[in-house]
């Protein structure tokens, strides 16, 4: 099977510019890039499935670069729906430098910034060099230009294309870049940039991109509760990454470690079967959590993770680290520790609606602390009682939980 082949079958192929590129990808040999704009100080698990596929196609035997856009990220790609908030100068440089770090610690290829040429350009430059090569018409049919044109874009965003075609020109020039690759979004972009190549050098440059992951609603693949999957880990901990992972729905789970994982088609092929006869093993769903938590926390996080999870599903919360448990329980509620009595305590958190109600839960043994059952209507929550004297999980009835802090 050849990379094309692989990427196919992994269903990673969406649009692809010129059917010649499948001989060139098997091939090997090509230069090519990936670009993401500086938005936000992280990347999160959609552009890791974009990202991954620069590590596939670089042990195909093509050379990676990844392109940061502190350029583009002052100008804003368009979105389908909306007008983005133009960001400041020093929030994307911030986060430049944060995607860079971390584009490098997880993939180790050269990164680019394209401020660095993009910044460069006059105006006056840019009109006659570049603008000179587009054809407004056609740039109005590009599809997520044309699906602003109901509720509005200002020249500013509408320009981004010119931009991100001015990108794949001047890679090409300067480091021979002849292929690049995104999600199915950019595919104007990408064409964009071909057609200028084409058009100023004459000469020929690809592009493909890969669909977007999608839940079986339809919907982005990639938020849990609203909220985005980081890869940083003080936003989305190993802990929370194995929960998305182990709750993917069983009809998406296969797909999933197809876009996500190095596993070959053969183990992918053997827990498809084994999701198909024993889903309640979640064989597929731990393999995903797994590799994606190894590949981009390291062995360690992961068997944390691992450790968490079983803790709070067996209840033995004492054998927790503090550390531990501030991951674990990051989305309960939490109370204030201050000497407070158990039954005052539980009125706080709300696992209880009064005092009275307070007290029959704890009278009914449906009151555990840390993990162990606690009758004593006396019980105070205060340090002596808190692991590393900096938490006690206080849990109601089967699973309601709350972590109070000191
Ligand atoms: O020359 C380039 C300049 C900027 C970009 C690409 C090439 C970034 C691009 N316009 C963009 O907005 N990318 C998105 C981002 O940065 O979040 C996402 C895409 C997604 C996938 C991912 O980047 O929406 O499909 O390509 C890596």
């Amino acid at each position: 099977m050849g990379i094309f082949e692989e990427l196919e079958w992994r269903g990673l192929i969406k649009d692809v510019s010129d059917p010649s590129l499948k001989e060139k990808l098997n091939k090997g040999g090509m230069t090519f890039y990936i670009g993401t704009d500086p938005t936000g100080d992280s990347l999160h698990i959609g552009h890791f499935s974009s990202f991954l596929i620069s590590k596939r196609l670089k042990e195909a035997g093509h050379h990676p670069i990844l392109l940061v856009g502190g350029g583009t990220g002052l100008i804003g790609d368009p979105k389908p729906d909306s007008e983005r908030p133009m960001i400041t100068y020093e929030t994307v440089d911030h986060n430049f430098n944060c995607l860079k770090a971390q584009a490098e610690k997880l993939f180790g290829f050269e990164v680019v910034n394209n401020r660095d040429w993009l910044g460069k350009i006059n105006i006056i430059d840019f009109l006659r060099d570049y603008g000179k090569y587009f054809n407004v018409n056609l740039m109005l049919q590009k599809d997520i230009v044309a699906r602003r044109l109901d509720s509005g874009i200002t020249f500013t965003e509408f320009s981004y294309m010119i931009l991100q075609a001015l990108d794949f020109w001047y890679l090409n020039k300067e480091k021979n870049v002849t292929l690049q690759v995104a999600g199915q979004d950019q595919w104007g972009n990408i064409t964009a940039g071909i057609d200028l190549v084409r058009r100023k050098e004459g000469k020929e440059v690809y592009g493909f991109t890969m669909p977007l992951l999608t839940k079986s609603d339809g919907t982005k693949f990639g938020k849990t509760n609203g909220k985005a999957v980081w890869l940083d880990a003080k936003k989305t901990s190993p802990y929370e990454m194995y929960q998305f992972f182990i709750n993917s729905e069983d009809s998406k789970v296969i797909d999933y470690l197809k876009f996500l994982t190095f596993l070959s088609k053969e183990e992918i092929e053997e827990l498809e079967r084994k999701n198909q006869e024993a889903p309640h093993l979640r064989e597929a769903h731990k393999a995903l959590a797994k590799e994606v938590i190894t590949f981009i926390h390291g062995k360690e996080a992961y068997d944390e993770a691992i450790k968490i999870s079983e803790a709070l599903f067996s209840g033995d919360i004492k054998s927790l680290t503090a550390k531990e448990i501030e991951m674990g329980f990051n989305d309960l509620p939490s109370i204030e520790g201050k000497g407070q009595t158990l039954i005052q305590g539980l009125v706080e958190a709300k696992l209880a609606s009064s005092n009275r109600e307070a007290r029959e839960f704890i009278k009914n043994g449906a009151v555990l602390i840390n993990g162990e059952k606690v009758t004593d209507m006396e019980f105070v929550l205060d340090k002596t009682n808190a692991i590393e004297e900096k938490f006690i999980v206080i849990r109601r009835g089967k699973k309601l939980y709350a972590l109070v802090k000191f």
